[in-house]
Order: C-alpha cells, then sequence, then structure tokens
C-alpha cells in the first residue's frame, strides 16, 4: 500500500536473491500482476485483447491507426479516447478481426485520426487501456539519440560526459597497431606488417569493423544529408564537432571515411574485408578490450562498397572544400581504385570456416556472393560523381532490381541515387526505367500499409534477420517514392508504417531503446552490458523478430530463455543472449535516422508561424544577446518553467526546435545564416515570439 503515480513510472526493476550457481539467477520469473496506489480487492482477469499502438508519438495531421490483438476471433469490441480532463472524444466499436498469419493474432484496427489535437490520451477496450500521444513533433529526442547512437559506438576515442552524459566511458581500440593477416599480405605489407587504422563506429554490439556493412550505413547517412539539406543544415546535435564548419551529420559521417580510408591498400586499390580480431570478445567495455586486430583478405564486395560510398562522399564534400582541402579529390580517386580493383578481381568472395584462407577468423562474415548489385550500384554512384563515360557504359538500368535494400543488396541503392539525379541524368541513362522500378516497390510496400491485417510495409519474407531495419529501408522508399511523385499517398502509408518500429507490431515493443512505454531493455550491446549503467545507450534500434533460421535460432540454448513464438513476427526476445533477435547495428539506426528526419521535414514543411496578439516582446521572457552570433539565450524573468524553443524564418518556416524543461535554454545558432529571425518560446502553456538578428 505505497501510493505511487503509475503514470511517472519508467523502469520497474525486480532483484532476485542469488542462486547457488555463481550468483545467476537461471529461472524465468512470471509476475502476473502489479499494482500501485490503493491495494486492489481481486486480482482482475486477464483481458483478452493486447492494444498496440505507437508509444512514442502519433503526429498531428497525420492518420493514426491503434491495432487490437486477440487469439481469437473477435469483432464489434466497444472503444473509449479520453482526453487529460476525461471528456469522450471518441468512442465506437471495432470491426470484425482479421487473421494475421505473421504473428497468428486476430486483428482489428481503429482509425483514430479524428483525435488530432495535441496531448495525452487515454484509449480504453474492454479491461485493457493504453495512453498515448498526439503532438506535431514528439520525436525530437528519437532523433538526435537515433543519429548519436553513432557517437556512442565510435571506435578509438573515450566519450566526454558533456556528450555522453551517464554513457561517458573510457577510449578503447585504437586500432593504431593493426596487423596485416596472412589472407591480406601484398606487395610492401607482409605478414604481421603494422598498418594504423584507427576509428570507425563498431559495427553493432560486437567490437569490429566491417567494410560491407559500413556500405550501406554510411551510403544511407550521406543519402539522408543529400536529399534533406536543409533539414540537416540547420540542426545541431550534442557531439564533440557541433557547431563546426560541417552540418554535425557529415562530421560524424566523417568519423567513419577516415576509418573506411585506411582500409584500402595503396598498393592497389583493394579493399580488406574488415578489421577485426580473431574471435568476438567478451562482454567487457572498449577500455578493456586487449585482443590483437587484424584486417583480412580483401574482397570484391568490400572494394564495390567503398567505392559507391567514397563516390557519393566525394560528391558530398566536394561543398565543403575549404574544410578539408583535397579531401574530395581524394575520396574521388580512391574509388576509382577501388572500382579497377574489383573489375580486374570480379568474384573474390570472402568466406569463413575451414578450408579457407581465413580459416582462424570467427567474427561476423558479411560474405556475399553475388556482387551484381554492388557493381551496378558502384558504376551509378562513380557516374553520377564524375560524369565519366566509362562508369556510364557499365550501368545497366535493366538489370538493377526493385525490393528492400539490404547490406548483402544494393540494388535499390542505386535506384535511391538514380531519382535523386533524374534530371541531370535523363540524357545518359533510361532513369524512367530506374523510377518505375522503385515506384513499383512502393506500390507494393504502399499496397500493404492499406490491406494487411496490420496495416504495415512488412510481409512473411521481410522477417529476417534485422528485420526492423528493414521497416526504416521499406520508409525510405516510400518517402523517395513520394519525392519522385509527389503523390501523397506514398507519404500517407509511411507514416502510418512507421509506428510498427514504436510498438504497433507483433510483439508490442517498442523497439528503440530509451523509448516508449515497452521498451525493449536488454539489447546485445556490450557497452551496454558492461557499462554498469542498468538502461542501455539511448535511440538504437534492435534487430527485431526474424525466422531467417526456423524453427529455432537457438542463440539462447543454455540461458533457458526461450521465443515466446514461432511466428515471423513475434520470435524475438528481449535478452542479451538473442544477438539473432537483440543486437543493434549501423545498418539498422541508418534508416531510422533518415526516416524520421525525413518525416520530420515533411511534417515541418506547412507548419508557419502565427504570432499572436501582443505576443511580441513580452517582459517575462529574455532572449538575448541580439544581435547575436552563436549562443541564444532565453531566461524567464518570473522564474516560469521553459518547455520549448523554435526559431522561425521571418516567413515563418520553422527552422530549429529543442525541448527543455528549465527555466533558462540556450540554443546554438551558429551555424545559421546572418538575417532576421523569429524566436518562440513555450512557458507555462503561453507562447512568446521575439525577433532576433543573426549577425
Ligand atoms: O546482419 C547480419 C545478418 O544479415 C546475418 O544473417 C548474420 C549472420 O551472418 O550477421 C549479421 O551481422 C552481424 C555481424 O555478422 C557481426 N556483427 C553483428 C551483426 C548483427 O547481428
Amino acid at each position: 500500500p505505497c501510493p505511487v503515480d503509475p503514470s511517472k513510472i519508467r523502469f520497474l526493476q525486480f532483484f532476485v536473491n542469488p542462486g547457488t550457481n555463481g550468483g545467476q539467477y537461471n529461472g524465468t520469473l512470471t509476475i502476473d500482476w502489479i499494482s500501485f496506489g490503493a491495494p486492489l480487492e481481486a486480482i482482475p482477469p486477464a483481458s483478452a485483447f493486447d492494444i498496440r499502438y505507437n508509444q512514442v508519438s502519433y503526429l498531428k495531421g497525420r492518420n493514426k491507426t491503434i491495432s487490437i490483438a486477440a487469439q481469437s476471433s473477435f469483432s464489434n469490441q466497444a472503444y473509449t479516447v479520453l482526453d487529460n480532463s476525461d471528456n469522450v472524444v471518441l468512442s465506437g466499436t471495432t470491426g470484425s478481426s482479421s487473421l494475421w498469419s505473421d504473428s497468428g493474432e486476430h486483428i482489428a484496427n481503429v482509425d483514430i485520426t479524428s483525435v488530432d489535437d495535441e496531448g495525452t490520451y487515454r484509449f480504453q477496450l474492454d479491461q485493457e487501456q493504453i495512453t498515448f500521444k498526439v503532438s506535431q513533433d514528439g520525436y525530437a529526442d528519437l532523433r538526435e539519440e537515433a543519429f548519436k547512437y553513432y557517437y556512442y559506438n565510435r571506435s578509438s576515442t573515450a566519450l566526454e560526459a558533456t556528450h555522453a552524459g551517464v554513457y561517458a566511458r573510457q577510449a578503447g581500440t585504437p586500432d593504431t597497431q593493426v596487423k596485416i593477416h596472412s589472407s591480406a599480405v601484398s606487395p610492401g605489407r607482409p605478414e604481421n606488417f603494422v598498418i594504423s587504422s584507427p576509428k570507425g563506429w563498431y559495427d553493432a554490439g560486437d567490437y569490429n569493423k566491417y567494410v560491407v556493412n559500413s556500405g550501406i550505413s554510411t551510403y544511407t547517412l550521406l543519402a539522408a544529408f543529400e536529399h534533406y539539406k536543409t533539414e540537416w543544415e540547420n540542426l545541431q546535435y550534442n557531439i564533440p564537432e557541433q557547431g563546426g564548419n560541417l552540418p554535425d551529420i557529415l562530421d560524424e559521417v566523417l568519423w567513419n571515411l577516415d576509418w573506411m580510408l585506411t582500409m584500402q591498400d595503396p598498393h592497389d586499390g583493394g579493399v580488406y574485408h574488415k578489421l577485426t580480431a580473431k574471435n568476438f570478445s567478451g562482454r567487457i567495455m572498449p577500455a578493456q578490450y586487449n585482443l590483437d586486430r587484424y584486417v583480412v583478405q580483401k574482397s570484391t564486395a568490400a572494394a564495390l562498397n567503398f567505392a559507391a560510398v567514397t563516390a557519393v562522399a566525394s560528391r558530398v564534400f566536394s561543398s565543403y572544400e575549404s574544410v578539408r582541402p583535397g579531401f574530395s579529390a581524394q575520396l574521388e580517386q580512391a574509388a576509382k581504385d577501388a572500382y579497377d580493383w574489383a573489375q580486374a578481381n570480379p568474384a573474390v568472395y570472402y568466406r569463413q570456416g575451414s578450408g579457407t584462407p581465413v580459416s582462424d577468423i570467427n567474427t561476423g562474415e558479411y560474405g556475399d556472393s553475388n556482387v551484381t548489385d554492388e557493381f551496378q550500384w558502384a558504376a551509378v554512384e562513380l557516374f553520377i560523381t564524375t560524369r565519366e563515360n566509362t562508369y556510364r557504359d557499365d550501368i545497366n538500368v535493366s538489370s538493377i532490381g526493385g525490393g528492400t535494400p539490404s547490406w548483402p543488396y544494393s540494388d535499390p541503392l542505386a535506384l535511391i541515387s538514380i531519382a535523386q539525379y533524374t534530371t541531370s541524368l535523363a540524357s545518359s541513362i533510361n532513369v524512367t526505367a530506374a523510377n518505375n522500378t522503385l515506384l513499383e516497390t512502393a506500390d507494393e510496400l504502399k499496397n500493404r500499409v492499406n490491406s494487411s491485417p496490420m496495416k504495415i510495409t512488412m510481409d512473411t519474407n521481410d522477417y529476417s534477420w534485422g528485420s526492423n531495419g528493414a521497416v526504416g529501408n521499406q520508409l525510405m522508399l516510400l518517402i523517395r517514392a513520394y519525392e519522385l511523385s509527389k503523390d501523397e499517398s506514398y507519404l500517407d502509408a509511411a507514416y502510418t508504417a512507421m509506428d510498427y518500429i514504436f510498438g504497433r507490431n507483433g510483439t508490442g515493443y517498442s523497439y528503440v531503446t530509451g523509448f516508449g512505454d515497452r521498451q525493449v531493455f536488454e539489447p546485445h550491446h556490450r557497452i551496454s552490458d558492461a557499462d554498469g549503467i542498468s538502461a542501455p545507450v539511448p535511440g538504437m534500434i534492435v534487430g527485431g523478430p526474424q525466422n531467417e533460421n526456423n524453427p529455432d535460432t537457438g542463440d539462447c540454448s543454455g540461458s533457458g530463455v526461450s521465443f515466446p513464438t514461432n511466428f515471423p513476427a513475434s520470435k524475438y526476445v528481449d535478452h542479451w543472449c538473442s544477438y539473432s533477435t537483440n543486437e543493434i547495428t549501423i545498418n539498422w539506426n541508418a534508416p531510422l535516422v533518415y526516416a524520421m528526419h525525413a518525416l520530420n521535414f515533411y511534417q515541418n514543411e506547412n507548419v508557419t508561424l502565427s504570432v499572436g496578439e501582443n505576443e511580441i516582446n513580452q517582459n517575462t521572457i529574455k532572449v538575448f544577446p541580439n544581435p547575436i552570433s552563436d549562443v541564444l539565450n532565453i531566461q524567464s524573468s518570473l522564474a516560469n518553467t521553459i518547455s520549448k524553443v523554435e526559431l522561425y524564418s521571418i516567413q515563418g518556416k520553422k527552422i530549429l526546435s529543442k525541448e527543455i524543461d528549465n527555466t533558462t535554454a540556450s540554443l546554438n545558432i551558429s551555424n545559421i545564416t546572418s538575417g532576421l529571425y523569429l524566436v518562440k518560446i513555450i512557458s507555462e502553456g503561453q507562447s512568446h515570439t521575439s525577433k532576433i538578428i543573426k549577425q
């Protein structure tokens, strides 16, 4: 009988007396019911229904769906939506459920689109109740953390508390002494010759660095920038390079690009498949890591991924010549050399195991023995960047397929780049055919969202290793189809389908660490496991359910943990042991970063500032200095709490938005071009607007 406000509870932790076996409790703990507040008279029977909903936020002005799941079919279940003051704002009954064969559940969807005022609401059905949010932008923190995932996973550097907060940590894996593995010798680089290959991001929950997976991941972040420059140019995130001469996303990408460049053998342009120890390390922090590191065998897939990414980076960094003189040209040359190597070595497939040149290496393989798609992708990126005919002649548009991109399948990445450069490529290659292929995939995805029982992009065959990464990539395709066609139905589908990541899915988990009412908590991520902090590093999307290795991946065998079901959409367990469903990687976070920033861009596109009467220059809020060149300070003279600060262009277009919870706030606007701007401050439910001059 301890009265607690349940809405304030974020996590519950249960401590179990240590077992006899080394202090580890090995059994399963089943909790039937927990109540807070007044003691319950009786434990209510379990409801037959589970409410699956977007646990982060529904967005104002967009379609909103709540899905009801049950083990048996049902119809006409009454539901009610109440606002914060207990007024009923919507009520009705569900239609008949449909069987969703991917989870074995019966699903009925409730359209709550009409609940569109910003606020918090309760949805009730049977004895179940959930709380959901409607907001113009409930994703600001999530976008920052999803992006900062890359910073949190940087190799070869310490993370300082000013940027990493409680996740500050010492440096590890400097990678300045990396050995040439016997599989990778070349003239001038004999076995055990030492090279320096620092920086880069850890691939995943492990501490190795893999070129193939860096390919799609780095490309996706560069594409996010290429496609939404204004979004990124005006954005600042708390990373060490914040406010420098480059948009933050390019600073972050640079961390990995600098590493990737060291993976090219200067002797012949070939690219080592990966930088790795012979085996995975234990569950330790980077600073404790002491395994010998090697670069191993060159591969065609690594060379082509490298060529594609450095070609894209070359054109992106050409706008920042003064920041890194000569860098764009260096990247272009690196891309050309890697491509030449791949053409001369078109079928060097990386494979581990006995009998291979890398039989002593047991870390992530990223083996790919079909590189037709990587050849097309690299040729497309090199042609876009250089416009040299030799690359155009290698492009065969009719061979570039649609579908969802993934680390071994890069055709759709080529389509995405062609779509972006449609106008300037039109006289050289068949852009119409390429764009039609992309639109066909997007049509299929849109149909799934509109017609599948769960209203999502995922189909039975999509539940392979890293299925949540597939969702992000599918969102990216829908968004690109919208840009190509300006057909809003693609964007509508994307906003609906994004719910999947945040809880409207086969398990009811919100799959991004740190976000959602039922968030994942035990990712297979060595840093989160070993850092002594119970909450995992935030902003990481876990792999998600998969049935690639049916009937049982067995990665948790021996730990007493099993998958709750064998259905593809719910075969997932939030446990460290399940690397096949609960790991995190750079290639799954990248489309999340892409999609959430793109959707935010469209969400704000039509938002303009309206200034109420007497709103300007109210003297309850001080905004200084003015004129200003870098950090703007905001202070409430009445010590009221400031909840949000927004910056608008004088035309009323939103440029920056920052959530605050303090009586003072600061906004770094050093990257913003000079001119007149409006700052809107939300404090105690009221808004105040000031004009400022940016010098
Ligand atoms: O994402 C990869 C998945 O497609 C493969 O099926 C799986 C097994 O080879 O490997 C996954 O990648 C892992 C990599 O090999 C090592 N670092 C962690 C990656 C994510 O689990």
